[in-house]
């Protein structure tokens, strides 16, 4: 079975889905065997990794590495056609639908089909949409695009419902890589209210209050990542 046709599975089954999100460039080749032994022991279901800016080839390098270490299917999550490699099992193949910038709406897809045809690599089409998590981030920096309000709640909502309505797998609600304040109960709970498909929320979780109230508020999968670059004993409190 394919990843997106597990986590609808896994979905249907009212599973709650954790990724835990390395970054190629602040990761520590010499460690990953003792943090992926930490993962593989904790509720973690999915790896993505990916930055919003990474140096040649260290996504494949460290993609390697961590495959020897854990079963766990593992999902780029790229900020560039650079961090594209075969050695993954996918691919969120994101459209920034909260910006205006063609760039990544649709001109690095286009760059990066002559990539992904040399791979095997599921390509998992996901609308990727920035909110304003409190101050400014890697995302909105490198993309040169505004976050939407959070005050303007009716606005993310129709992001979202037209993301869907082009076709689109995955909704991904970010506040952006160590955001201040991550995604409300509020407008996680609006958002799903109108969707059919999965939805990601990630973006300044720092603590089980947050991640367990993402999920009561509709989240299908919560993404962590600055947390346990800070503190990797926090995988202690995710123990299966
Ligand atoms: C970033 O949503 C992810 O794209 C994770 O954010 O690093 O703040 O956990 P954090």
């Amino acid at each position: 079975m394919g990843v997106y046709q597990n986590i609808l599975t896994s979905i249907l089954k009212g599973e709650n889905l954790l990724a835990v999100l390395i970054d190629p460039d602040k990761a520590m080749l010499k460690n990953i065997a003792g943090f992926m032994l930490k993962i593989n022991q904790s509720k973690t279901t999915h790896i993505f990794v990916g930055g919003s800016t990474v140096n040649g080839n260290a996504t494949d390098v460290l993609v390697k590495e961590v495959k020897k270490h854990t079963n766990l299917p593992i999902i780029i999550f790229p900020g560039d056609v650079n961090q594209i490699t075969d050695e993954a099992d996918a691919l969120l193949f994101l459209s920034l639908i909260s910006g205006r910038n063609p760039e990544y709406l649709i001109g690095k897809h286009v760059d990066s089909i002559s990539k992904l045809r040399e791979t095997q690599l599921e390509v998992i089409s996901t609308g990727y949409i920035l909110i304003n998590g409190g101050k400014q981030t890697a995302v909105e920096r490198e993309t040169n695009t505004k976050p939407l309000s959070v005050n303007h709640i009716q606005e993310v909502i129709d992001t979202a419902k037209a993301g869907e309505l082009l076709g689109m797998k995955l909704m991904y609600l970010e506040a952006g890589s160590g955001a201040v304040n991550s995604a409300s109960n509020n407008i996680i709970k609006a958002i799903k209210n109108e969707l059919n498909i999965p939805l990601i929320v990630g973006g300044g979780m720092r603590t089980m209050e947050q991640i367990s109230n993402a999920y009561k508020s509709g989240a299908n999968m919560v993404v962590i990542g600055t947390v346990l670059e800070e503190d990797e004993a926090f995988l202690d409190s995710l123990h299966k």
